[in-house]
């Protein structure tokens, strides 16, 4: 016996892996709903490659009641709407956007991370998925963190334009294709030209002049992993259609040497540990898309600091970093809560 299962937001990139993900991870499910905005009502989406294709229902007149759980990826505005109306009707929302996440009665979950936080679900019947950002760094940290005892984090982002939608996606293919015609390259997504350029702005800008990406990145990392981490990020957009690379600078309180934490690593949940010192040994984004695992690499000592390691870290961030992550959650309700399938 499975469960009644809505994915809203069906039609954008983080619906789309959600749909793709619980077909590959065969996700016991006994009804399939499959929501997004009035614009999409009668289209009809893949689910995965299991050959079934299901209709577009309006979000406005869906009824949750009786269904166990719904994946959201809807945006901010639209969860405002919905989720509160789903969850309700006793409907488990499990919410890929910022809305909830800082939200004290919403547990916040990486489920290689923090899974027992999930118990607190019941006070919203609400879940938070995190930024892709974070997701990918806190999966990285964890198992180092168990160890030596995290003090300081110093991260610098190079983050894939599908973070930023279809429209991104679509930005970065024009502006690719008009350069190389003589056609202008106009920015419209983006601040700047995002084609053969890097971009040193995620989200708006806060007083003190981070940006908001960059906050979430200090606030989710505590309230996941640990309120005592600090963490400095500078996020950046780079000319890549999926999957986020980061580079991680981490002090310790405790001695931990790149040996070490290669063999952490290497045994570590949700990890794959590439980092063969030589040409080619180590994953770049283009190699994560598609796959489950936060590659990491690149492990070394920094001898500017008392106990402290350098890494880079890569992982699809439509997968880790939103829908997989939301699947992940889902399985851990199921297994933790729900207790209705095999
Ligand atoms: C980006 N990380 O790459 C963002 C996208 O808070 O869920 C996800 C924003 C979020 O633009």
């Amino acid at each position: 016996m499975g469960y009644r299962v809505v994915v809203a937001g069906a039609t954008g990139n983080v619906g789309r892996e959600m749909l793709n993900i619980l077909a590959e991870r065969e996700f016991p499910i006994d009804e399939l709903a499959v929501l997004a905005s009035s614009r999409s009502v009668g289209d009809t989406v893949d689910f995965g490659e299991t050959g079934k294709q299901y209709k577009i229902q309006n979000i406005e007149h869906f009824d949750p009641t009786g269904w166990d759980m719904a994946l959201f990826a809807i945006g901010s505005d639209a969860t405002k709407v919905y989720a509160p109306k789903f969850a309700a009707a006793g409907c488990t929302v499990i919410d890929n956007s910022s809305l909830y996440r800082m939200d004290p009665d919403v547990p916040l979950i990486v489920p290689e991370v923090n899974p027992e936080a999930i118990d607190g679900y019941r006070a919203k019947n609400i879940i938070a998925n995190p930024n892709c950002s974070t997701a990918q760094m806190v999966v990285a940290l964890k198992p180092l963190h168990d160890s030596a005892k995290i003090k300081r984090v110093v991260v610098a982002t190079y983050q894939s334009v599908s973070g930023a939608g279809k429209a991104g996606m679509d930005e970065l293919f024009e502006q690719s294709r008009n350069i190389f015609v003589g056609d202008p390259a106009e920015a419209k997504k983006f601040t700047k030209q995002i084609a053969f350029n890097v971009i040193p702005h995620i989200d708006s800008f806060l007083d003190d002049g981070s940006t908001k990406e960059e906050w979430k990145m200090v606030v989710e990392t505590k309230k996941i992993l640990d309120p005592k981490v600090k963490v400095v990020a500078t996020c950046v957009r780079v000319p890549v259609f999926v999957g986020h690379s980061e580079a991680i600078n981490i002090e310790f309180e405790n001695e931990i040497s790149a040996e070490e934490a290669q063999n952490i690593l290497r045994e570590a949940p949700g990890v794959m540990l590439v980092d063969k010192r030589e040409d080619g040994g180590y994953i770049t984004p283009i190699e994560c898309v598609g796959e489950f695992a936060t590659y990491i690499s690149r492990v070394r000592e920094d001898s500017t600091v008392e106990n402290g390691l350098a890494l880079w870290c890569v992982s699809d961030n439509l997968r880790k970093g939103a829908a997989l992550n939301a699947v992940q959650i889902a399985e851990l309700l199921g297994r933790r809560h729900l207790k209705k399938a095999a």
